[in-house]
């Protein structure tokens, strides 16, 4: 849009300028030049020049140049206000970004929980261990695996919500819609109890929160 009116901005300048010159020209020709030219090379007297001249009337030259000018400054005032809009574009797009940023960033996170964490995808032929979620509980509330070993988490949503698995301490999550499975491949490398909540907030609050034993 900006970029629109800067170019019409300079084809209205370009316009004004090629105007100011054809008027400028066309001054040069006028009858009250012609006259000026005669009387500075001697051709008429100052006499006849003053009769001649009241003959003319009022010389125009001066109104001829008001469409060149006008279109040189709207023009001109084109140029500037792309020049002024784009100077606070740089930093006010970068400023409105990060606050829609933020703000994308602050609802994704009321509705889907952590955005910075996932799982790899699963491994074929490991074991599986399912978890249930729903409204707003884990199920079983306790599952065990063996350091070292791969398994594949399944999230059974048979909620209504949005839930996740989140084991913030082993970087993993697993997430989805209501009514379906999601599933990641989980190697503990290192023994321990982990807590596992569904990351949307206040459904650990409510109740989402199981526990990871690592043997
Ligand atoms: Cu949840």
């Amino acid at each position: 849009m900006g970029f629109v009116i800067l170019l019409l901005s300079i084809l209205i300048l370009a316009a004004g300028v090629g105007l100011a010159v054809a008027t400028f020209a066309s001054g040069k020709r006028s009858a009250h030049a012609v006259l000026s030219h005669r009387l500075a090379s001697g051709d008429i007297d100052v006499e006849e020049y003053k009769q001649r001249l009241a003959a003319l009337g009022p010389s125009r030259a001066g109104a001829a140049w008001v469409p060149a000018v006008i279109l040189i400054a709207i023009g001109l005032i084109g140029v500037l206000v792309f020049a002024f809009s784009s100077m606070g574009k740089g930093p006010m797009r970068n400023m409105m970004g990060g606050m829609g940023g933020m703000m994308n960033g602050g609802m994704d996170s009321m509705m889907r929980g952590r955005t910075d964490l996932t799982a790899p995808e699963p491994s074929p032929g490991a074991s599986e261990v399912v978890i249930t979620a729903k409204e707003f509980l884990f199920a079983p509330r306790e599952i065990k695996v063996k350091r070292g070993e791969t398994v594949n988490l399944v999230l059974d949503n048979r909620g209504e919500a949005f839930h996740t698995l989140t084991i913030e301490k082993l970087d993993f999550q697993i997430e989805t819609e209501g009514g379906r499975r999601a599933s990641g491949a989980l190697t503990a490398d290192r023994s321990g109890s982990f807590t596992v909540i569904c990351s949307v907030p206040g459904h650990e609050e409510a109740g989402m929160r199981a526990t990871l034993i690592v043997e």
